[in-house]
Protein backbone atom coordinates (compact mmCIF):
# COMPACT_ATOMS: atom_id res chain seq x y z
CA UNK A 1 0.00 0.00 0.00
CA UNK A 2 1.17 3.59 -0.84
CA UNK A 3 2.03 5.44 2.38
CA UNK A 4 -0.05 8.43 2.99
CA UNK A 5 0.79 11.91 1.39
CA UNK A 6 1.51 14.49 3.79
CA UNK A 7 -1.36 16.95 3.59
CA UNK A 8 -0.29 20.51 2.13
CA UNK A 9 -0.46 23.06 4.77
CA UNK A 10 -1.96 26.76 4.53
CA UNK A 11 -1.17 29.43 6.66
CA UNK A 12 -4.77 31.24 8.50
CA UNK A 13 -3.92 35.01 8.06
CA UNK A 14 -5.93 36.53 11.07
CA UNK A 15 -4.31 36.98 14.37
CA UNK A 16 -4.93 34.78 16.83
CA UNK A 17 -4.01 35.09 20.50
CA UNK A 18 -5.10 31.90 21.94
CA UNK A 19 -6.01 28.53 20.56
CA UNK A 20 -8.49 26.15 22.53
CA UNK A 21 -8.00 22.45 22.36
CA UNK A 22 -11.53 21.00 23.05
CA UNK A 23 -15.15 22.88 23.03
CA UNK A 24 -16.02 20.89 25.90
CA UNK A 25 -17.27 22.40 29.21
CA UNK A 26 -13.46 24.28 29.92
CA UNK A 27 -13.73 25.30 26.13
CA UNK A 28 -16.68 26.97 26.57
CA UNK A 29 -15.71 28.87 29.17
CA UNK A 30 -12.15 29.78 28.36
CA UNK A 31 -13.93 31.09 25.35
CA UNK A 32 -16.38 33.13 27.40
CA UNK A 33 -13.64 34.51 29.23
CA UNK A 34 -10.95 35.11 26.84
CA UNK A 35 -12.97 37.13 24.80
CA UNK A 36 -14.02 38.99 28.26
CA UNK A 37 -10.46 39.90 27.99
CA UNK A 38 -10.39 41.30 24.40
CA UNK A 39 -8.59 37.87 22.86
CA UNK A 40 -8.80 36.96 19.53
CA UNK A 41 -9.55 33.14 19.92
CA UNK A 42 -9.82 29.71 17.88
CA UNK A 43 -11.68 26.80 19.50
CA UNK A 44 -10.60 23.54 17.52
CA UNK A 45 -13.42 20.58 18.19
CA UNK A 46 -13.22 16.89 16.80
CA UNK A 47 -16.45 16.74 17.54
CA UNK A 48 -19.69 17.93 15.29
CA UNK A 49 -20.65 19.92 18.48
CA UNK A 50 -20.22 21.62 21.74
CA UNK A 51 -20.27 19.05 24.90
CA UNK A 52 -17.09 17.59 24.96
CA UNK A 53 -17.76 14.04 27.08
CA UNK A 54 -21.17 14.58 26.96
CA UNK A 55 -21.24 14.92 22.76
CA UNK A 56 -19.71 11.28 22.97
CA UNK A 57 -20.84 9.37 25.86
CA UNK A 58 -24.21 9.23 24.59
CA UNK A 59 -24.97 5.09 25.62
CA UNK A 60 -28.12 4.47 27.28
CA UNK A 61 -28.38 5.29 31.22
CA UNK A 62 -25.61 7.79 30.70
CA UNK A 63 -25.91 10.82 33.45
CA UNK A 64 -23.69 12.74 35.47
CA UNK A 65 -22.54 11.02 39.04
CA UNK A 66 -22.59 14.50 40.91
CA UNK A 67 -26.01 15.62 41.29
CA UNK A 68 -26.86 18.73 38.01
CA UNK A 69 -27.80 21.78 40.87
CA UNK A 70 -23.58 21.31 41.44
CA UNK A 71 -22.59 19.90 37.98
CA UNK A 72 -23.47 23.27 36.57
CA UNK A 73 -21.46 26.63 35.94
CA UNK A 74 -21.38 29.32 38.50
CA UNK A 75 -20.11 31.89 36.50
CA UNK A 76 -23.12 33.98 35.75
CA UNK A 77 -25.42 34.04 38.35
CA UNK A 78 -28.24 34.88 35.90
CA UNK A 79 -27.20 31.45 33.92
CA UNK A 80 -28.15 29.30 37.59
CA UNK A 81 -30.75 31.31 38.00
CA UNK A 82 -32.59 30.40 34.91
CA UNK A 83 -31.60 27.03 33.64
CA UNK A 84 -34.21 24.38 35.04
CA UNK A 85 -32.90 20.96 35.71
CA UNK A 86 -35.20 18.24 35.40
CA UNK A 87 -33.70 15.29 37.71
CA UNK A 88 -31.16 15.06 40.66
CA UNK A 89 -29.08 13.41 37.86
CA UNK A 90 -29.36 15.00 34.37
CA UNK A 91 -29.52 12.24 31.59
CA UNK A 92 -26.64 12.99 29.12
CA UNK A 93 -29.03 14.26 26.22
CA UNK A 94 -30.10 16.93 28.93
CA UNK A 95 -26.27 18.08 29.62
CA UNK A 96 -25.65 17.86 26.25
CA UNK A 97 -28.68 20.79 25.34
CA UNK A 98 -27.43 22.25 28.63
CA UNK A 99 -23.70 23.27 26.85
CA UNK A 100 -25.12 24.09 23.69
CA UNK A 101 -27.28 26.61 25.26
CA UNK A 102 -24.64 28.21 27.06
CA UNK A 103 -22.63 28.31 23.79
CA UNK A 104 -25.48 30.43 22.32
CA UNK A 105 -26.45 31.69 25.33
CA UNK A 106 -22.67 33.44 24.45
CA UNK A 107 -22.61 33.47 21.36
CA UNK A 108 -19.97 31.16 20.65
CA UNK A 109 -19.87 29.29 18.19
CA UNK A 110 -18.71 31.72 16.05
CA UNK A 111 -15.45 31.26 16.74
CA UNK A 112 -15.33 27.03 17.13
CA UNK A 113 -14.66 25.51 14.21
CA UNK A 114 -16.21 21.95 14.51
CA UNK A 115 -15.21 18.44 13.07
CA UNK A 116 -11.34 19.78 13.52
CA UNK A 117 -9.15 17.45 15.06
CA UNK A 118 -5.54 19.29 16.30
CA UNK A 119 -2.76 16.93 14.76
CA UNK A 120 0.59 18.93 16.02
CA UNK A 121 1.60 22.12 17.84
CA UNK A 122 4.77 23.00 17.48
CA UNK A 123 6.43 26.01 19.30
CA UNK A 124 8.87 28.15 17.73
CA UNK A 125 11.02 29.59 20.07
CA UNK A 126 12.66 32.32 17.58
CA UNK A 127 9.13 34.07 17.80
CA UNK A 128 7.72 33.21 20.69
CA UNK A 129 4.87 31.86 18.77
CA UNK A 130 3.01 28.07 18.65
CA UNK A 131 1.97 27.00 14.81
CA UNK A 132 -0.87 24.39 15.49
CA UNK A 133 -1.90 22.20 12.61
CA UNK A 134 -5.03 20.85 12.07
CA UNK A 135 -7.02 17.72 10.20
CA UNK A 136 -8.22 20.27 7.58
CA UNK A 137 -4.39 21.36 6.68
CA UNK A 138 -4.96 24.83 7.92
CA UNK A 139 -1.73 26.21 10.22
CA UNK A 140 -2.85 28.60 12.24
CA UNK A 141 -0.34 31.01 14.47
CA UNK A 142 -0.86 32.01 18.51
CA UNK A 143 0.46 33.10 21.53
CA UNK A 144 -0.81 30.72 23.62
CA UNK A 145 -2.22 27.35 23.55
CA UNK A 146 -4.77 25.74 25.69
CA UNK A 147 -5.53 21.96 25.90
CA UNK A 148 -9.17 21.95 27.23
CA UNK A 149 -9.04 18.29 25.83
CA UNK A 150 -10.60 16.58 28.77
CA UNK A 151 -9.37 13.64 31.46
CA UNK A 152 -11.51 11.30 30.20
CA UNK A 153 -11.87 11.56 26.02
CA UNK A 154 -9.91 9.25 24.65
CA UNK A 155 -12.12 6.16 24.57
CA UNK A 156 -9.96 2.64 24.43
CA UNK A 157 -10.68 -0.65 22.64
CA UNK A 158 -8.57 -3.39 23.84
CA UNK A 159 -7.29 -5.60 21.40
CA UNK A 160 -9.00 -8.88 21.22
CA UNK A 161 -8.26 -11.67 18.95
CA UNK A 162 -10.36 -12.40 15.94
CA UNK A 163 -12.28 -9.04 16.81
CA UNK A 164 -12.26 -7.85 13.10
CA UNK A 165 -13.96 -11.23 12.39
CA UNK A 166 -16.75 -10.24 14.18
CA UNK A 167 -20.02 -10.28 12.26
CA UNK A 168 -21.88 -8.15 14.81
CA UNK A 169 -22.27 -4.46 15.28
CA UNK A 170 -19.69 -3.06 17.81
CA UNK A 171 -20.18 -0.12 20.48
CA UNK A 172 -17.96 1.74 22.48
CA UNK A 173 -19.75 3.83 25.16
CA UNK A 174 -17.32 6.58 24.86
CA UNK A 175 -17.77 6.60 21.09
CA UNK A 176 -21.89 6.28 20.96
CA UNK A 177 -24.02 6.56 17.80
CA UNK A 178 -25.59 9.42 17.22
CA UNK A 179 -28.50 7.39 16.11
CA UNK A 180 -30.42 5.37 18.57
CA UNK A 181 -29.20 1.64 19.07
CA UNK A 182 -31.93 -0.68 19.46
CA UNK A 183 -31.12 -4.03 21.22
CA UNK A 184 -34.30 -5.59 21.38
CA UNK A 185 -34.46 -9.41 20.02
CA UNK A 186 -30.58 -9.20 20.41
CA UNK A 187 -28.21 -11.04 22.43
CA UNK A 188 -25.44 -8.44 23.86
CA UNK A 189 -22.28 -9.48 25.45
CA UNK A 190 -20.85 -6.28 27.33
CA UNK A 191 -17.66 -5.93 28.00
CA UNK A 192 -16.41 -4.26 31.40
CA UNK A 193 -18.19 -3.40 34.38
CA UNK A 194 -17.12 0.18 35.24
CA UNK A 195 -19.77 3.50 35.93
CA UNK A 196 -20.39 3.31 32.02
CA UNK A 197 -21.02 -0.66 32.26
CA UNK A 198 -22.74 -0.17 35.79
CA UNK A 199 -25.28 2.55 34.10
CA UNK A 200 -25.91 0.68 30.61
CA UNK A 201 -26.39 -2.62 31.90
CA UNK A 202 -29.70 -1.92 33.28
CA UNK A 203 -31.29 -0.42 30.27
CA UNK A 204 -30.19 -3.27 28.06
CA UNK A 205 -31.32 -5.32 29.73
CA UNK A 206 -34.76 -4.24 29.08
CA UNK A 207 -34.14 -4.71 25.74
CA UNK A 208 -31.95 -7.48 25.12
CA UNK A 209 -33.11 -11.42 24.80
CA UNK A 210 -30.11 -12.20 26.50
CA UNK A 211 -27.41 -9.83 28.11
CA UNK A 212 -24.26 -11.21 29.14
CA UNK A 213 -21.87 -9.70 30.96
CA UNK A 214 -18.02 -10.23 30.68
CA UNK A 215 -16.26 -9.33 34.19
CA UNK A 216 -12.82 -8.94 34.79
CA UNK A 217 -12.82 -6.74 38.14
CA UNK A 218 -15.64 -6.03 40.06
CA UNK A 219 -16.68 -2.48 41.00
CA UNK A 220 -18.09 -1.10 43.92
CA UNK A 221 -21.25 0.73 43.38
CA UNK A 222 -23.93 3.02 45.25
CA UNK A 223 -27.59 3.55 44.42
CA UNK A 224 -27.91 6.92 42.65
CA UNK A 225 -31.66 7.10 43.84
CA UNK A 226 -32.23 9.57 40.84
CA UNK A 227 -35.63 11.39 40.78
CA UNK A 228 -37.29 14.19 39.22
CA UNK A 229 -36.44 17.31 40.97
CA UNK A 230 -39.05 19.14 42.91
CA UNK A 231 -39.63 23.08 42.46
CA UNK A 232 -38.73 23.34 46.13
CA UNK A 233 -35.39 21.68 45.63
CA UNK A 234 -34.63 24.10 43.03
CA UNK A 235 -35.16 27.05 44.87
CA UNK A 236 -33.40 26.13 48.28
CA UNK A 237 -30.21 25.58 45.42
CA UNK A 238 -31.21 29.21 43.94
CA UNK A 239 -31.53 31.06 46.74
CA UNK A 240 -28.72 29.91 48.45
CA UNK A 241 -26.94 29.85 45.68
CA UNK A 242 -23.86 31.89 46.77
CA UNK A 243 -22.77 29.97 49.98
CA UNK A 244 -23.15 26.99 47.95
CA UNK A 245 -20.75 27.65 45.15
CA UNK A 246 -18.61 29.22 48.05
CA UNK A 247 -18.54 26.02 50.13
CA UNK A 248 -17.60 24.02 46.78
CA UNK A 249 -14.93 25.57 46.19
CA UNK A 250 -12.76 25.98 49.12
CA UNK A 251 -14.49 23.35 51.98
CA UNK A 252 -14.63 20.32 50.35
CA UNK A 253 -12.00 18.14 48.91
CA UNK A 254 -14.05 17.19 45.59
CA UNK A 255 -16.48 20.34 44.88
CA UNK A 256 -19.34 18.85 45.66
CA UNK A 257 -21.30 20.66 48.86
CA UNK A 258 -22.68 17.32 51.18
CA UNK A 259 -22.56 16.95 54.72
CA UNK A 260 -19.16 16.98 56.78
CA UNK A 261 -17.72 14.22 58.38
CA UNK A 262 -16.89 14.88 61.66
CA UNK A 263 -15.05 11.97 62.94
CA UNK A 264 -13.47 8.32 61.56
CA UNK A 265 -15.22 5.02 60.53
CA UNK A 266 -13.61 3.27 63.62
CA UNK A 267 -14.77 6.33 65.80
CA UNK A 268 -18.32 4.89 66.37
CA UNK A 269 -19.76 1.60 67.52
CA UNK A 270 -21.12 -0.80 64.79
CA UNK A 271 -24.19 -0.12 64.82
CA UNK A 272 -24.04 3.49 64.79
CA UNK A 273 -21.83 2.74 61.84
CA UNK A 274 -23.95 0.81 60.29
CA UNK A 275 -26.97 3.35 60.73
CA UNK A 276 -24.58 6.31 59.19
CA UNK A 277 -24.05 4.03 56.07
CA UNK A 278 -27.96 3.28 55.67
CA UNK A 279 -28.64 6.78 55.54
CA UNK A 280 -26.05 7.23 53.01
CA UNK A 281 -26.80 4.37 51.05
CA UNK A 282 -30.72 5.66 51.52
CA UNK A 283 -30.20 8.47 50.58
CA UNK A 284 -27.91 7.56 47.53
CA UNK A 285 -25.08 8.62 45.43
CA UNK A 286 -21.55 9.83 45.29
CA UNK A 287 -21.30 10.99 49.17
CA UNK A 288 -20.99 7.54 50.51
CA UNK A 289 -17.51 8.42 50.47
CA UNK A 290 -18.41 10.89 52.82
CA UNK A 291 -19.68 9.60 55.83
CA UNK A 292 -16.47 9.44 57.33
CA UNK A 293 -13.13 11.36 57.09
CA UNK A 294 -11.32 8.79 56.70
CA UNK A 295 -12.22 6.15 54.89
CA UNK A 296 -9.76 6.45 51.69
CA UNK A 297 -6.72 7.16 54.52
CA UNK A 298 -7.10 3.85 56.74
CA UNK A 299 -7.54 0.39 55.59
CA UNK A 300 -9.54 -0.48 58.55
CA UNK A 301 -11.96 2.24 58.21
CA UNK A 302 -12.28 1.23 54.88
CA UNK A 303 -12.89 -1.93 55.07
CA UNK A 304 -16.36 -1.16 57.37
CA UNK A 305 -17.54 0.57 54.26
CA UNK A 306 -16.49 -2.60 51.60
CA UNK A 307 -17.69 -4.48 53.97
CA UNK A 308 -21.24 -2.60 53.85
CA UNK A 309 -21.45 -2.65 50.32
CA UNK A 310 -19.98 -6.46 49.95
CA UNK A 311 -23.19 -7.12 51.98
CA UNK A 312 -25.79 -5.01 50.35
CA UNK A 313 -24.63 -6.68 47.18
CA UNK A 314 -25.45 -10.37 48.48
CA UNK A 315 -28.78 -8.97 49.51
CA UNK A 316 -29.52 -7.65 46.17
CA UNK A 317 -28.27 -10.39 44.48
CA UNK A 318 -30.32 -13.37 44.87
CA UNK A 319 -27.85 -15.94 43.26
CA UNK A 320 -24.98 -16.66 45.44
CA UNK A 321 -22.28 -17.28 43.10
CA UNK A 322 -23.02 -14.11 40.75
CA UNK A 323 -22.88 -12.09 44.42
CA UNK A 324 -20.06 -13.36 45.43
CA UNK A 325 -18.66 -12.66 41.62
CA UNK A 326 -19.88 -8.88 42.36
CA UNK A 327 -18.40 -8.27 45.10
CA UNK A 328 -14.65 -6.71 44.54
CA UNK A 329 -12.33 -8.02 47.10
CA UNK A 330 -9.19 -6.59 45.81
CA UNK A 331 -8.98 -2.94 45.64
CA UNK A 332 -10.41 -0.65 48.90
CA UNK A 333 -13.63 1.19 48.40
CA UNK A 334 -13.15 4.49 46.57
CA UNK A 335 -9.25 3.79 45.74
CA UNK A 336 -11.32 3.48 42.22
CA UNK A 337 -13.79 5.50 41.73
CA UNK A 338 -17.08 4.56 43.11
CA UNK A 339 -20.25 3.99 40.94
CA UNK A 340 -23.32 5.32 41.41
CA UNK A 341 -26.09 3.33 39.66
CA UNK A 342 -30.04 2.37 39.12
CA UNK A 343 -30.88 -1.21 39.42
CA UNK A 344 -27.70 -2.32 38.56
CA UNK A 345 -26.82 -5.51 40.95
CA UNK A 346 -30.90 -6.29 40.73
CA UNK A 347 -30.19 -6.38 37.20
CA UNK A 348 -28.56 -9.69 37.37
CA UNK A 349 -31.73 -10.88 38.58
CA UNK A 350 -33.21 -11.00 35.20
CA UNK A 351 -33.39 -14.65 33.74
CA UNK A 352 -31.71 -13.17 30.25
CA UNK A 353 -28.58 -11.60 32.46
CA UNK A 354 -25.67 -13.61 32.52
CA UNK A 355 -22.49 -12.78 34.70
CA UNK A 356 -19.00 -14.48 33.86
CA UNK A 357 -15.94 -13.95 35.42
CA UNK A 358 -12.89 -13.11 33.08
CA UNK A 359 -10.57 -12.62 35.50
CA UNK A 360 -10.22 -16.37 35.62
CA UNK A 361 -10.88 -16.92 32.45
CA UNK A 362 -9.82 -14.16 29.80
CA UNK A 363 -11.61 -14.01 26.80
CA UNK A 364 -9.60 -16.19 24.58
CA UNK A 365 -11.01 -15.13 21.24
CA UNK A 366 -13.87 -13.37 19.47
CA UNK A 367 -15.54 -15.52 17.20
CA UNK A 368 -18.16 -14.12 14.16
CA UNK A 369 -21.23 -14.83 16.56
CA UNK A 370 -19.85 -15.51 20.01
CA UNK A 371 -16.98 -14.31 22.59
CA UNK A 372 -14.63 -17.38 24.19
CA UNK A 373 -13.47 -17.36 27.79
CA UNK A 374 -13.23 -20.75 29.63
CA UNK A 375 -13.18 -23.19 26.68
CA UNK A 376 -17.03 -22.09 26.45
CA UNK A 377 -18.60 -19.57 23.27
CA UNK A 378 -20.98 -17.01 24.53
CA UNK A 379 -23.32 -16.33 21.48
CA UNK A 380 -23.32 -12.69 20.79
CA UNK A 381 -25.27 -10.28 17.95
CA UNK A 382 -23.64 -7.01 19.65
CA UNK A 383 -20.74 -6.31 21.74
CA UNK A 384 -20.74 -3.28 24.22
CA UNK A 385 -16.91 -1.93 24.87
CA UNK A 386 -17.84 -0.29 28.09
CA UNK A 387 -13.53 -0.74 28.60
CA UNK A 388 -12.64 2.97 29.53
CA UNK A 389 -10.25 5.97 28.20
CA UNK A 390 -6.73 6.49 28.18
CA UNK A 391 -7.48 9.02 31.00
CA UNK A 392 -5.91 12.42 31.64
CA UNK A 393 -2.87 12.14 29.37
CA UNK A 394 -4.45 10.09 26.04
CA UNK A 395 -5.86 12.96 24.48
CA UNK A 396 -3.04 15.21 24.95
CA UNK A 397 -0.49 12.37 23.90
CA UNK A 398 -2.01 11.81 20.66
CA UNK A 399 -1.13 15.56 19.50
CA UNK A 400 2.66 15.89 18.35
CA UNK A 401 3.62 18.72 20.72
CA UNK A 402 7.11 19.94 20.50
CA UNK A 403 8.36 22.68 23.20
CA UNK A 404 11.83 24.46 23.46
CA UNK A 405 14.36 22.54 21.82
CA UNK A 406 11.94 20.09 19.89
CA UNK A 407 11.06 18.29 22.97
CA UNK A 408 8.00 16.37 22.51
CA UNK A 409 5.58 15.96 25.40
CA UNK A 410 5.16 12.58 25.07
CA UNK A 411 8.86 12.13 25.41
CA UNK A 412 8.87 14.33 28.50
CA UNK A 413 5.96 12.59 30.26
CA UNK A 414 7.56 8.99 29.12
CA UNK A 415 7.54 7.84 32.52
CA UNK A 416 4.73 9.66 33.88
CA UNK A 417 2.95 13.51 33.18
CA UNK A 418 5.19 16.16 34.76
CA UNK A 419 3.20 19.53 35.33
CA UNK A 420 3.77 22.27 37.58
CA UNK A 421 0.27 22.89 39.60
CA UNK A 422 -0.99 20.63 36.61
CA UNK A 423 -1.53 23.68 34.64
CA UNK A 424 2.03 23.90 33.15
CA UNK A 425 4.75 21.66 31.66
CA UNK A 426 8.22 22.90 31.96
CA UNK A 427 9.94 23.31 28.34
CA UNK A 428 6.60 24.28 26.74
CA UNK A 429 5.93 28.34 26.99
CA UNK A 430 2.75 29.59 26.58
CA UNK A 431 0.76 26.26 26.64
CA UNK A 432 -1.53 25.55 29.51
CA UNK A 433 -4.13 22.66 30.56
CA UNK A 434 -6.99 22.84 32.09
CA UNK A 435 -7.75 20.12 34.30
CA UNK A 436 -4.52 18.76 33.71
CA UNK A 437 -2.52 16.08 35.50
CA UNK A 438 -1.57 17.23 38.86
CA UNK A 439 -4.46 18.89 39.45
CA UNK A 440 -7.82 17.90 41.51
CA UNK A 441 -9.34 17.35 37.88
CA UNK A 442 -10.81 13.66 38.31
CA UNK A 443 -10.97 13.52 41.82
CA UNK A 444 -13.33 16.60 41.95
CA UNK A 445 -16.66 18.02 40.34
CA UNK A 446 -15.45 18.87 36.83
CA UNK A 447 -16.75 22.04 36.93
CA UNK A 448 -15.56 23.30 40.50
CA UNK A 449 -12.23 22.80 39.07
CA UNK A 450 -12.79 23.61 34.84
CA UNK A 451 -13.78 27.20 36.27
CA UNK A 452 -11.03 27.71 38.64
CA UNK A 453 -8.53 26.78 35.96
CA UNK A 454 -10.23 28.80 33.64
CA UNK A 455 -9.97 32.30 36.00
CA UNK A 456 -6.44 31.35 36.70
CA UNK A 457 -5.57 31.38 33.17
CA UNK A 458 -7.57 34.29 32.21
CA UNK A 459 -5.97 36.22 35.06
CA UNK A 460 -2.92 35.36 34.32
CA UNK A 461 -3.00 35.88 30.71
CA UNK A 462 -4.22 39.54 31.57
CA UNK A 463 -0.98 39.86 34.45
CA UNK A 464 1.05 39.70 31.15
CA UNK A 465 -0.55 41.93 29.36
CA UNK A 466 -0.24 44.47 31.99
CA UNK A 467 3.17 44.11 32.06
CA UNK A 468 3.91 43.42 28.10
CA UNK A 469 5.08 39.64 28.60
CA UNK A 470 5.28 37.85 26.09
CA UNK A 471 6.34 34.55 27.35
CA UNK A 472 4.93 32.37 30.40
CA UNK A 473 6.48 28.86 31.10
CA UNK A 474 6.67 26.68 34.55
CA UNK A 475 10.31 26.30 35.62
CA UNK A 476 12.08 22.98 36.34
CA UNK A 477 12.51 23.12 40.10
CA UNK A 478 8.83 24.49 40.72
CA UNK A 479 7.46 21.57 38.68
CA UNK A 480 9.81 19.08 40.50
CA UNK A 481 8.75 20.12 44.00
CA UNK A 482 5.16 19.77 42.99
CA UNK A 483 5.74 16.37 41.18
CA UNK A 484 7.01 15.31 44.30
CA UNK A 485 4.08 17.01 46.35
CA UNK A 486 1.67 15.19 44.02
CA UNK A 487 3.02 11.72 44.67
CA UNK A 488 3.22 12.13 48.23
CA UNK A 489 0.12 13.40 49.11
CA UNK A 490 -1.47 10.54 46.81
CA UNK A 491 1.12 7.98 48.65
CA UNK A 492 -0.79 9.09 52.42
CA UNK A 493 -3.75 7.33 51.16
CA UNK A 494 -5.34 3.85 50.04
CA UNK A 495 -5.43 5.45 46.48
CA UNK A 496 -2.19 4.03 44.95
CA UNK A 497 -3.74 0.59 45.85
CA UNK A 498 -5.74 0.19 42.94
CA UNK A 499 -5.25 -0.59 39.84
CA UNK A 500 -7.45 2.31 38.22
CA UNK A 501 -7.02 4.74 35.53
CA UNK A 502 -6.22 6.90 38.04
CA UNK A 503 -2.39 5.37 38.02
CA UNK A 504 -2.64 4.52 34.44
CA UNK A 505 -2.79 1.00 35.11
CA UNK A 506 -5.67 0.16 32.50
CA UNK A 507 -3.70 0.79 29.98
CA UNK A 508 -0.70 -1.63 28.84
CA UNK A 509 2.59 -0.09 29.14
CA UNK A 510 1.58 3.12 30.26
CA UNK A 511 3.64 3.79 33.55
CA UNK A 512 2.08 4.05 36.65
CA UNK A 513 2.10 6.86 39.12
CA UNK A 514 -1.02 8.50 40.51
CA UNK A 515 -2.25 11.45 38.11
CA UNK A 516 -4.37 13.79 39.95
CA UNK A 517 -4.02 15.95 42.97
CA UNK A 518 -5.76 14.57 46.09
CA UNK A 519 -4.68 17.85 48.21
CA UNK A 520 -8.37 18.69 47.70
CA UNK A 521 -10.02 22.08 45.54
CA UNK A 522 -10.26 24.28 48.32
CA UNK A 523 -6.27 23.78 49.34
CA UNK A 524 -5.51 23.67 45.56
CA UNK A 525 -7.12 26.62 45.03
CA UNK A 526 -5.31 28.20 47.79
CA UNK A 527 -1.79 27.48 46.22
CA UNK A 528 -2.88 28.38 43.06
CA UNK A 529 -3.66 31.72 44.40
CA UNK A 530 -0.79 32.03 46.69
CA UNK A 531 1.22 31.64 43.30
CA UNK A 532 -0.55 34.34 41.01
CA UNK A 533 -0.43 36.80 44.55
CA UNK A 534 3.47 36.37 44.65
CA UNK A 535 4.03 37.11 40.46
CA UNK A 536 3.25 33.89 39.37
CA UNK A 537 6.08 31.91 42.20
CA UNK A 538 7.79 28.98 40.52
CA UNK A 539 6.94 30.73 36.75
CA UNK A 540 9.10 32.43 34.53
CA UNK A 541 8.03 35.61 32.17
CA UNK A 542 9.89 37.18 29.72
CA UNK A 543 8.80 40.71 28.34
CA UNK A 544 8.01 41.42 24.95
CA UNK A 545 11.50 41.48 22.44
CA UNK A 546 12.58 45.12 22.29
CA UNK A 547 15.36 45.31 19.42
CA UNK A 548 17.19 42.29 19.39
CA UNK A 549 17.08 41.72 22.85
CA UNK A 550 15.08 39.76 25.77
CA UNK A 551 15.45 40.46 29.31
CA UNK A 552 13.87 37.85 31.77
CA UNK A 553 12.20 39.81 33.94
CA UNK A 554 12.31 39.38 37.94
CA UNK A 555 8.34 38.82 38.34
O1 LIG B 1 -14.25 2.96 32.25
P1 LIG B 1 -13.47 2.16 33.40
P2 LIG B 1 -15.70 3.63 32.31
N1 LIG B 1 -10.53 -7.08 29.02
O2 LIG B 1 -12.03 2.27 33.04
C1 LIG B 1 -12.73 -3.35 31.70
C2 LIG B 1 -16.24 8.45 34.29
N2 LIG B 1 -17.62 8.15 34.05
O3 LIG B 1 -15.97 4.19 30.97
O4 LIG B 1 -11.07 -2.93 35.93
C3 LIG B 1 -11.55 -7.10 29.88
O5 LIG B 1 -13.89 2.60 34.74
C4 LIG B 1 -12.14 -2.88 33.00
O6 LIG B 1 -11.70 -3.96 33.76
P3 LIG B 1 -10.48 -3.75 34.82
C5 LIG B 1 -15.91 7.99 35.70
O7 LIG B 1 -14.97 8.85 36.26
C6 LIG B 1 -18.51 8.86 34.75
O8 LIG B 1 -16.70 2.74 32.87
O9 LIG B 1 -9.41 -3.01 34.06
N3 LIG B 1 -12.04 -6.05 30.52
C7 LIG B 1 -13.33 -2.15 33.60
O10 LIG B 1 -14.24 -3.01 34.17
C8 LIG B 1 -15.35 6.63 35.43
O11 LIG B 1 -14.52 6.15 36.45
C9 LIG B 1 -19.80 8.58 34.61
O12 LIG B 1 -10.10 -5.13 35.20
C10 LIG B 1 -11.45 -4.87 30.27
C11 LIG B 1 -13.95 -1.51 32.35
O13 LIG B 1 -13.52 -2.26 31.23
C12 LIG B 1 -14.62 6.85 34.13
O14 LIG B 1 -15.46 7.72 33.39
C13 LIG B 1 -20.25 7.60 33.76
C14 LIG B 1 -10.38 -4.76 29.38
C15 LIG B 1 -13.52 -0.09 32.15
O15 LIG B 1 -13.97 0.68 33.22
C16 LIG B 1 -14.36 5.62 33.31
O16 LIG B 1 -15.52 4.80 33.33
C17 LIG B 1 -19.32 6.89 33.04
C18 LIG B 1 -9.92 -5.93 28.75
N4 LIG B 1 -8.89 -5.92 27.91
C19 LIG B 1 -18.01 7.18 33.19
N5 LIG B 1 -10.01 -3.47 29.32
C20 LIG B 1 -20.73 9.37 35.39
O17 LIG B 1 -20.64 10.56 35.56
C21 LIG B 1 -10.81 -2.81 30.16
N6 LIG B 1 -11.69 -3.65 30.73
C22 LIG B 1 -21.77 8.65 36.01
Amino acid sequence: MAAAQPQPVSHQNARIDVVVVGAGFAGLYLLHKLRGLGLHVKVFEQGGDVGGTWYWNRYPGARCDVESMQYSFSFDDKLQQEWNWSERYAPQPEILRYAGHVADRYDLRGDIQFNTTVKSAVFDERANRWTVTTSDGQATIAQHVVLATGCLSNARTPEFRGMKDFKGKVYHTGNWPHEPVDFTGLRVGVIGTGSSAIQSIPLIAEQASQLTVFQRTANFSVPARNAPLTDDERKSFRDNYPEIRRQAREDFKNGIVQPIPDRGALDDPEHERREKYHARWTSGGLTFMGVYNNLVLDQRANDTAADFIRERISEIVSDPETARLLQPTDHPVGSKRICVDTDYYATFNRSNVTLVDIKAHPIEQILPHAVRTGGKDYEVDALVLATGFDAMTGSVAKIDIRGRGGQTLNDKWAEGPRTYLGLMSAGFPNLFIVTGPGSPSVLSNMIVSIEQHVDWITDCLSYMRDRGAEVIEATHPAEDKWVAHVNEVAAGTLYPQANSWYMGANIPGKPQIFMPYIGGVGVYRQICNDVAAKDYEGFAMTVRARPKTKEAVAL
